[in-house]
């Protein structure tokens, strides 16, 4: 974890209990100054050593919270924050990770109950002593209860948004030693699961302790979990992080194995048995010559650790594939679902690349809840090599809170507004909005201001815990409506915090397919929503597939890739994709 990451983190955990503690207005002080700790790019702790001041010039970090980081970057601690622990001894992070659980709640059933564990909340959740607290009922009990077991699983695995740019910061430090051939990540990670158990990664060298010594040394590594020969684990930003070194004619083949998925890894290896092979983590061996009182082990080594038969492929992993006449197959699609004998059919999907995007259709400004302007994002799209550029904020309607979205005045007002800004940049601007589609499917805007819109993203943003027959209604409603291009984030899941919707998405898919309503992949990694499998279902029904990243500020267009990713995922190919055509082609899709 980073220092800046390590310090934001301790700001959040700040706002929590004062919020639990029933403080007003503070919380979301140390909230926005977390945030902007998180996002500052300079190494924090440098500043803390020149000073307060220096601290309190990064943005919305006032005199009192810049007091507290050079506080814990001196003295390794927050007296205050200390005090708040020992005043509440909860496991906040715990127990607010459970849906409708939030801090206050946490406070509250601490003085009535003294829960501090999630174990602790949930046998007082059975032994119904949760409805007896004043402020809680029966129905709000019962939700708890229901909701402990998706955060106790949540809290097992790591947002694949999270755990990336650990695995990039460790293949760039391995990439670095001289000692390493070849390096790559593999596991989930490399087949851009949404979440990540933990971080694989793969080296070729001829000198094992060395690199397992460099790889202990990592800076960025809290704790070494075990160091073997030609293995070893570390945790890093609270997720376990594996290597395992191999020699470099061995590297293809390692690579293919340690990818995964296992159910991949069996269809594969079943097909070279099929063929006389024999297929492990060392190569790709011919076995045909070899008879059964060889012995020959599972792992196509003799009980003496000799490898048997003679080595086919091994040091590349297309050579693997190649040598099994299949197409290589792309990371992504390595999860047994069709892909093994479309592969050796030849006809794997032409997945859309990570570079197809020419723009964005779904990004807010300081107009609603984005903290830029419209030229500002305008701009860095551009910069990014985009064609156009779409400004989507959040209309009025359930589920937006504290005035945040625009009613039909102001969506009218930002129209002039667009225009305006589209005279500065050299980027067309579209001007569109993010709608929101109620709990029966209907949209909060008027249809005449729909209408005169470039692009109408429509997203559930409420009721997002409606069953699975009313959400289907919603959602083929809301494909269905007439001014609908896009249905955005279809589900609203966020990953590890809420389940969201659980609609029958092949009757959606279908709505979609025939209104002519894309479906959003939101590359925003708190959602990757809709998922892999939806795009599939998507895909395979004719309908159009949008990756959009949702971006409230420039950086975080960078997110695309995680959309890209996942809509990989789903087998969608360029054609697919309505922010992969040209201006044009994106316009004749909107008519
Ligand atoms: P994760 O970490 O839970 O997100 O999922 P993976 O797929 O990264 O799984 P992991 O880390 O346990 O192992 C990485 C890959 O290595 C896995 O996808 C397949 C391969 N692998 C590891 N151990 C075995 C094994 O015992 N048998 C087989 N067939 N494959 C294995
Ligand atoms: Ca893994
Ligand atoms: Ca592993
Ligand atoms: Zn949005």
């Amino acid at each position: 974890m980073s220092r800046n990451d390590e310090i934001a983190g301790l700001l959040e955990e700040f706002a929590d209990r004062l919020e639990a503690t029933g403080v007003e207005y503070k919380p979301t002080a140390y909230r926005r100054a977390a945030e902007n700790v998180r996002e500052h790019t300079g190494p924090i702790e440098n500043l803390a050593g020149e000073g307060e001041d220096a601290v309190a010039e990064i943005d919305r970090v006032g005199d009192a919270i810049a007091s507290k980081v050079v506080e814990y970057f001196e003295t390794g601690e927050i007296e205050e924050l200390e005090a708040l622990r020992s005043e509440l001894p909860a496991d906040i992070g715990a127990l607010t990770a459970v849906e409708g659980v939030g801090p206050k709640t946490v406070g509250s059933l601490y003085e009535a109950l003294g829960i501090t564990t999630l174990d602790e909340l949930e046998a007082a959740a059975e032994a119904g002593e949760i409805q007896e607290v004043s402020g809680f009922g029966a129905t709000t009990e019962e939700n708890i209860l229901d909701n402990i077991p998706f955060a106790r699983e949540a809290r097992k695995r790591t947002r694949l948004g999270d755990a990336r740019p650990v695995a990039d910061a460790a293949l760039s430090y391995l990439d670095d030693l001289d000692a390493v051939a070849s390096v790559e990540v593999c596991g989930s990670i490399r087949r851009w699961k949404d979440t990540i158990g933990d971080i694989d990664l793969l080296v070729a060298s001829d000198a094992r302790d060395p690199i397992v010594e460099a790889f202990t040394d990592w800076p960025e590594a809290d704790a070494t979990i075990e160091a073997g020969t030609g293995k070893a684990s570390v945790r890093a930003s609270g997720t376990r992080v594996d290597l395992r070194i191999v020699d470099d004619e061995e590297f293809g083949a390692a690579l293919q194995y340690f990818t995964g998925s296992r159910a991949h890894n069996v269809a594969v290896r079943n097909r070279a048995i099929d063929r006389g092979l024999k297929l492990n983590e060392y190569g790709l061996f011919d076995v045909s010559d070899i008879d059964d009182s060889d012995a020959a082990g599972d792992d196509g080594a003799d009980a003496d650790g000799q490898r048997v038969g003679e080595r086919v492929a091994g040091a590349t992993e297309d050579g693997v594939y190649e040598a099994l006449d299949m197409e290589p197959v792309p990371p992504e699609l390595r999860e047994d679902n069709g892909e093994v004998e479309a592969a050796a059919g030849g006809r794997l999907p032409l997945l859309v690349e990570p570079t197809a995007l020419r723009g964005d259709l779904h990004t807010h400004t300081d107009w609603s809840d984005g903290g830029f302007s419209i030229v500002e994002m305008a701009r860095a799209a551009a910069e990014r090599g985009y064609d156009y550029h779409v400004v989507t904020d959040h209309a009025t309607g359930p589920g937006m809170v504290g005035g945040v979205g625009l009613d039909e005045d102001a969506i009218e007002s930002q129209a002039a507004a667009v225009a305006e800004a589209a005279e500065s940049v050299d980027i067309p601007i579209l001007h569109g909005i993010e709608a929101n589609v109620d709990a029966d499917g209907d949209l909060s805007t008027a249809d005449e201001t729909l209408a005169a819109l470039d692009l109408v993203v429509a997203s559930p943003h409420s009721a997002l815990g409606q069953d699975a027959e009313a959400a289907t209604e919603r959602l083929v409603r809301a494909a269905k409506h007439p001014h609908v291009d896009v249905l955005g984030h279809p589900t609203g899941r966020l990953i590890n915090e809420r389940p969201g919707l659980e609609p029958d998405v092949e009757a959606i898919v279908t709505a979609a397919a025939d209104a002519d309503t894309a479906i959003e992949v939101n590359a925003n990694p708190a959602r990757l929503d809709a998922d892999g499998e939806f795009v599939r279902a998507a895909v395979e029904a004719g309908a159009t597939i949008a990756v959009n990243t949702d971006a409230h500020s420039p950086r975080e267009l960078d997110n695309a890739t995680y959309g890209i990713r996942t809509a990989r995922r789903g087998w969608a190919e360029t054609t697919d994709v309505l922010n992969a055509r040209s201006l044009n082609g994106l316009r004749s899709f909107l008519l």
